[in-house]
């Protein structure tokens, strides 16, 4: 696998460099040799596209722009280094099962881009789909779970209500005793759900995307957002200003900043989201297990830890810690399903910041300033959503507009009031 993951982007694999002999050779030298996977150029002082935000979100957008629609004089500016915001921080969770049709074809298109995605990057993203449940623990939870496993058939989503004997299968050492705390009365399914590598994906979509010509600038913030007469010219930053006249920004959980620096105000709540790991141990679960009522999710990571999540602690802050109760209440709810996790030690927990709309649905969309465009609101939600989300916002951008997937999801609903409420299918998280 390593010498996969080093191997070129394009063209033919020269075995010597990329063998296992190489790969000691590299070892041994420190890997003073070792090929870059993508170059760190000087910013330019003007490029055709400038993308804020170097996550996974930021760099598919710039893949896409190259690779779709020919713009390849495309800057991707990061504040400090790729993949380490959200997009490192998140519990890898894939799955497009959501209610509404908008969303359910916003997610599908990304989890199809996801099927794909390890040979369209070449590069080993570790899609797994190990398949995702969502616990029912009463009957209006089974009839919750009943109506979305419809919707998603509608829409030709893969999506099943398993019973409690089958949920008993799939993740054996799931309390299931009728007795229990929280019984289990059966689950949603979708089994093209999954999890895959989170920094793979944010280094398979760089490498290829600086493959195609896009520059990837880290370790340069932006400072300001310049506007002439209401249109975006460039923007300010660490390293000093640059031109463009198309400039999109996909921040994650800093997105009402950067509006403000173009005197927009977004209907965005910015809070911490916490997760764990714990102790590495032998596999006990080979599937993704969620549920919304009892408050946490649960999958086992190749490495055998534990990775556990919750919902989004109550209030706003920028600080990427989290609260103690948060992890108090998720370790009680993940001991009270699986009991036997009880003996676990755990070993991280940390933060990220999510910015979470009044529908807990994302904004993409084209703003009040011409030429600036923002990707923004996936909230607790958007790890899966990167490869559907770079491809339509590289559109939206190209074209100046909406991608068809894209459009319902345009900053002009919160004054029509077409809302997409997916705060049901956003799950555990919100
Ligand atoms: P990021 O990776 O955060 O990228 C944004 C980048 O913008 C950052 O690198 C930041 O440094 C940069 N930036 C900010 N300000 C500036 C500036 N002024 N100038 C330049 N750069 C700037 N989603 C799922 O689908 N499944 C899950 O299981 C899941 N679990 C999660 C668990 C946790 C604990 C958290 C925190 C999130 C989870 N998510 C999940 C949500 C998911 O992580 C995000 O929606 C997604 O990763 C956002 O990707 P991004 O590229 O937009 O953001
Ligand atoms: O969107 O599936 C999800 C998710 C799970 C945990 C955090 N987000």
């Amino acid at each position: 696998m390593l010498a996969i993951i080093a191997a070129p982007a394009a063209g033919s694999i020269d075995l010597n460099r990329y063998s296992i002999f190489a790969l000691a050779r590299n070892a041994l030298s420190r890997h003073e040799n070792w090929p870059r996977a993508w170059r760190s150029p000087e910013p330019r002082r003007s490029y055709d596209v400038v993308i804020v935000g170097g996550g996974g979100h930021g760099l598919a957008t710039a893949y896409y722009l190259a690779r779709e629609h020919g713009i390849r004089n495309v800057a991707v500016l990061e504040r400090g280094l790729i993949g380490l915001g959200n997009s490192g921080r998140n519990t890898t969770i894939v799955r497009s099962n959501y209610l509404w049709d908008a969303s359910a074809h916003l997610y599908e298109h990304s989890l199809r881009l996801w099927e794909q995605l390890a040979g369209t990057l070449n590069f080993n993203v570790m899609f797994s789909q190990r398949g995702v449940l969502n616990l029912a623990h009463n009957p209006h939870d089974l009839r919750e779970l009943a109506r979305r496993v419809n919707a998603n058939r509608l829409n030709g989503i893969d999506s099943e209500i398993v019973s409690t004997a089958q949920v008993k299968r799939l993740a054996p050492a799931l309390d299931c005793d009728p007795r229990a705390r929280y019984p289990v009365l059966g689950a949603s399914l979708q089994r093209r759900g999954g999890t895959a590598r989170h920094d793979a994906l944010v280094w398979g979509y760089a490498r290829a995307a600086d493959a195609a010509g896009v520059d990837i600038i880290q370790n340069c913030e932006v400072t300001a957002i310049r506007q002439k007469d209401r249109r975006v010219v460039g923007v300010e930053t660490t390293r000093g200003v640059i031109d463009a006249s198309k400039v999109g920004v996909v921040v994650a959980g800093h997105a009402s900043v950067l509006a403000a620096m173009a005197e927009i105000r977004l209907p965005i709540e910015s809070h911490p989201l916490q997760a764990l790991v714990s102790e590495p141990i032998k596999p006990v679960l080979d599937t993704v297990v969620m549920s919304n009522a009892v408050h946490v999710y649960v999958s086992q990571s190749d490495k055998g830890e534990l990775v556990v999540g919750a919902g989004i602690d109550p209030y706003t802050s920028y600080s990427q810690r989290g609260s103690f109760p948060v992890i108090e209440a998720t370790v009680s709810a993940l001991v009270a399903l699986f009991p036997s996790f009880g003996r676990l030690k755990l070993m991280r927990q940390w933060a990220g910041i999510v910015d979470v709309c009044p529908d807990a649905s994302p904004i993409i969309s084209k703003t009040p300033v011409r030429g600036l465009y923002f990707n923004c609101g996936w909230g607790t939600g958007g790890f899966k959503a990167t490869p559907g989300s770079g491809h339509v916002f590289a559109h939206t951008i190209a074209r100046d507009e909406p991608h068809p997937l894209a459009t319902p999801f345009a900053l002009e609903r919160f004054t029509t009031g077409a809302l997409v409420d997916e705060h049901g299918a956003a799950a555990v998280a919100h």
